[in-house]
């Protein structure tokens, strides 16, 4: 039997190798479908011996690159050293990695940036052509050949399903409490033969714990022991503690109109410290019984789990600080039955999240005076992250907020701009817009009152009177266009501006 006991199936033990024997698998020109979704579940060994091949092959003057297939963002030692040894000329659906960010915007790899809950079904319909082998960290393998997850599901039962080999890491350092915290939805079908999907509540289960793979695709199974590596939180700062203050009151505000019940509705929140810094303050405030229907649990989330105030989860993924898994492994069983991870189809399921009526929170880059909102390009062409789930909840929300710091850059920058150079979330999209000045609402607004009320609550001090000065000088110059106003030969002067002198 297999180290630590977490290969008990007797078929599939024969299979456990060395990492270097399973990236054997693993050629010049394959696609591979690897697990992992925000630092969380990514295969830790196999990339590993897979980059040192490689650079030999490159050393020999060989080409060797492949497609690489993810949930969402791994670690450095899953992207960041592929990319680091030039081995990949494809990435989908989400990068997080500043090396390969750089080589993305360098044009040496091409990047299908897609929303995380179309990756699985475009997968399916072979938009993104076969799949050659997956590889995917698991917790443990069961006598009777069922996988249980580990710390996020993401993609993986799409690449299990669909590709040709499977490499499974068997992770021992997955706390072997999780099974039982995993939702697998094995109902998907292809149009038009789809069923309505029968969820009605962030906790209900509609599929099993387990993952499942066709044995006879299992080529290698790696044993690790390898935490998953995710940076602490920073602290919130003043700036991140104002916006939570703002989105908080709110909240607290549509309760008061009748528009939400007092428990609000299943929230998304998006990963990084702003989203962290709004789970600090629902910590404080009153509403009680929350649920949270979304893709990472981060640290903010089981602090509200802790405090009671949140009854459950749905997510895909575990994306906690060193300091919040210790804490989870501690007591895994307090979360139980309260926490569900799903696959990321069914967590961002555009359906779901309509029916369910969440609260979607999510950073941006920029957003425009008419509520156009840019989540993914630095100055319309370079790439930060990616969209991610951002549009699958923003759009089908029953209410959505983006937030980000009115200025970048030391102040060079204004995150409000008369147009955005990239368009995520168009101005149908975006309910509200906030910023450590203040939030705007922009729910029933028309363009201009909407650029007004952008202006005065969300836009720095600094850059309020030059965006007046746009909107009025645009209703001047065409006053048979006043819907939109807009001077394009000057809508991006701001932006080329800040290219050309470092300020806007
Ligand atoms: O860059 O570190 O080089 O200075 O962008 O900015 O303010 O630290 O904000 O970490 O919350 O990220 C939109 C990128 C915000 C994120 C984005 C620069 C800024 C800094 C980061 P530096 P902050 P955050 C769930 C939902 C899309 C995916 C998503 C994101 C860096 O929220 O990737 O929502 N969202 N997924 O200096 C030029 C501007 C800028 C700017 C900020 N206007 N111009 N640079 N920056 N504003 C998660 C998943 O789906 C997996």
């Amino acid at each position: 039997m297999a180290a630590a006991g977490r290969i008990t199936c007797p078929v599939l033990v024969d299979r456990v190798t060395t990492a270097e024997e399973a990236a054997r698998h693993v050629e010049h020109g394959m696609s591979v479908g690897i697990s992992g979704f925000t630092g969380a579940g990514y295969p830790k060994a196999v990339p590993g011996a897979l980059a040192e091949r490689m650079e030999a092959a490159h050393a020999r003057g060989e080409e060797f690159r492949v497609g690489l297939w993810s949930g969402a963002s791994t670690a450095p030692e899953v992207d960041g050293r592929l990319a680091d040894v030039h081995g990949l000329d494809k990435r989908l659906p989400y990068n997080g990695d500043p090396t390969l960010r750089r080589l993305i915007n360098a044009g040496e790899v091409d990047y299908v940036d897609a929303h995380l809950s179309h990756s699985a079904q475009q997968a399916w319909f072979g938009f993104y052509g076969p799949l050659d082998v997956a590889v995917v960290e698991v917790a443990a393998v069961l006598p009777n050949g069922l996988l249980v997850p580990g710390s996020s599901v993401g993609n993986n039962k799409t690449w299990l399903d669909q590709a040709e080999k499977v490499i499974l890491e068997v992770n021992s350092w997955q706390p072997r409490d999780l099974e039982g915290f995993h939702d697998v939805y094995h109902g998907t079908a292809l149009p038009p033969h789809r069923i309505p999907i029968q969820l009605t509540h962030p906790m209900q289960r509609i599929g099993d714990p387990y993952l499942r793979v066709d044995p006879a695709k299992v080529v290698a199974i790696v044993e690790t022991d390898a935490p998953d590596r995710n940076s602490p939180f920073d602290p919130p700062d003043e700036a991140s503690r104002r916006m939570a203050e703002l989105l908080v009151d709110f909240l607290r505000h549509e309760v008061a109109a009748g528009r939400m019940p007092p428990s609000l509705l299943p929230l998304q929140s998006g990963v990084g410290n702003v989203a962290n810094a709004v789970m600090e303050g629902l910590l404080d405030a009153e509403f009680e019984g929350m649920t949270a229907f979304t893709e990472v649990i981060q640290d903010g989330l089981l602090d509200l789990l802790d405090s009671g105030k949140l009854a459950a989860v749905s997510a895909t993924s575990f994306g906690l600080s060193p300091v919040g898994v210790r804490r989870f492994l501690d007591n895994p069983g307090s979360y139980k039955g309260r926490v569900l991870l799903r696959s990321q189809e069914i967590s961002n399921h555009p359906e779901l999240v309509r029916r369910l009526g969440v609260v979607a929170i999510n950073g941006m880059i920029e957003a425009d005076l008419y509520g156009n909102v840019n989540s993914t390009h630095v100055m319309g062409s370079a790439i930060m992250n990616g969209i991610g789930g951002s549009g699958d909840f923003a759009r089908n929300a029953y209410l959505n907020f983006f937030v980000s710091p009115s200025t970048a850059k030391g102040g060079a920058i204004s995150s409000i701009v008369p147009m955005v150079s990239h368009v995520d979330h168009t101005e149908h999209d975006v309910h509200v817009l906030v910023t450590e000045q203040g939030l705007a609402d922009l729910r029933g607004l028309s363009p201009t009152d909407r650029a007004e009320r952008v202006i005065a609550h969300c836009a720095h001090p600094d850059y309020r009177d030059r965006l007046t000065d746009y909107v009025e000088r645009a209703k001047a110059e065409r006053p048979n266009a006043r819907h939109t106003p807009h001077l394009l030969g000057e809508a991006f002067a701001w932006h080329l501006s800040y290219l050309e002198t470092g300020h806007m």
